[in-house]
């Protein structure tokens, strides 16, 4: 295990990125849908297409904000795949982007030498079956499909930042967490199919994931390996109008991981067209260049 984390321990910053139809709303990921209507939030896709999306700035941000490794919401829990899945038509290749977001950004963090992670929640809410996943071995075998195409199309992966909703608790980790690791050995993975706490610290170590996710704080769990993850802005998902946290704040997050022996995930949603919002990229270059001064700056 200690090897397997050596590149992540020394990388210790990453960019976490959401995104997917929802943001023509501005409302916040998955947990907006019950609100805005759920047909309304599923048909959303039919108008997604974000013309202006460019994997290469995507990473080139993540670099410039001295990120080593980068996180996309493969799939949210609203079930909406940003990838050319065969799995499901709510994908995607249904929209009139019709581009395969993953595998541009796959191609985009590995030319860039980053490393490559998705973000897959286990739930589905579009998916009749999500409701009762622990009977239901058509939805595990769904799960374990939509698995095994993001760990054989992409290349080389990194890191399965594995999500769960909560209760109740998805079929068995145990062969979820073996299906990943003979697909991509090596691979790194957190500890959420198997270590949902109410109080949504993430913050009991595992049994098969690498380390914790503390959400929206910073703290170590004993010697677990721990990543914390938060927003540079104040939702996960792009949001009208949202500004960035401060560079002052956004530093002594990062410093208070770093200095504590964990990492810092840091996300931001671009917006519909694909793009970083402005002040978003600004105060991501603010911060790569606080890292490591550039001599032009
Ligand atoms: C949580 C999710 O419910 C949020 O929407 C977000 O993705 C966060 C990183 O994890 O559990």
């Amino acid at each position: 295990q200690k090897e397997r984390l050596a590149w992540w321990k020394a990388a210790r910053f990453g960019l976490f990125i959401h995104w997917g139809p929802v943001t023509l709303t501005g409302k916040e990921i998955s947990w907006s849908r019950n609100e805005y209507g759920k047909s309304r939030y599923d048909s959303l896709y039919r108008r997604f297409n974000p013309t202006r999306f460019n994997a290469k700035e995507w990473v080139a941000q993540a670099k410039a904000g001295g990120m080593k490794y980068v996180v996309l919401t493969a799939k949210h829990h609203d079930g909406f795949c940003l990838w050319n899945t065969q799995t499901s038509p709510y994908n995607i290749m249904s929209a009139p982007f019709g581009r395969d977001v993953c595998k541009e950004l796959a191609d985009a963090v590995h030319e860039a030498g980053l490393k490559l992670g998705w973000y897959f929640s286990l739930a589905d809410w579009k998916d009749p079956d999500c409701r009762n996943p622990v009977s239901n071995s058509a939805f595990t075998d769904r799960m374990k499909a939509q698995l095994t195409e993001l760990l054989t199309n992409y290349g080389k992966v990194s890191l399965l930042w594995f999500d769960y909703e909560g209760s109740p608790s998805p079929a068995n980790p145990k062969p979820i967490y073996e299906l990943a690791h003979r697909l991509q050995p090596g691979i790194i993975l957190n500890n959420r199919l198997e270590a949902f706490t109410p109080d949504e610290s993430h913050s009991q170590p595992g049994k098969y994931g690498d380390y914790t996710t503390p959400e929206g704080f910073v703290a170590g769990f004993g010697q677990t390996p721990w990543e914390t993850c938060t927003n540079l802005g104040h939702q996960w998902a792009w949001k009208f109008g949202d500004t960035p946290r401060s560079l002052r704040e956004t530093v002594h997050t990062l410093l208070r991981c770093v200095g504590s022996n964990g990492n810092l995930l840091l996300n931001v949603g671009p917006d519909s067209l694909g793009q970083f919002p402005p002040l978003f990229a600004n105060r991501l270059r603010e911060l790569g260049n606080w890292i490591s001064p550039r001599s032009e700056a």
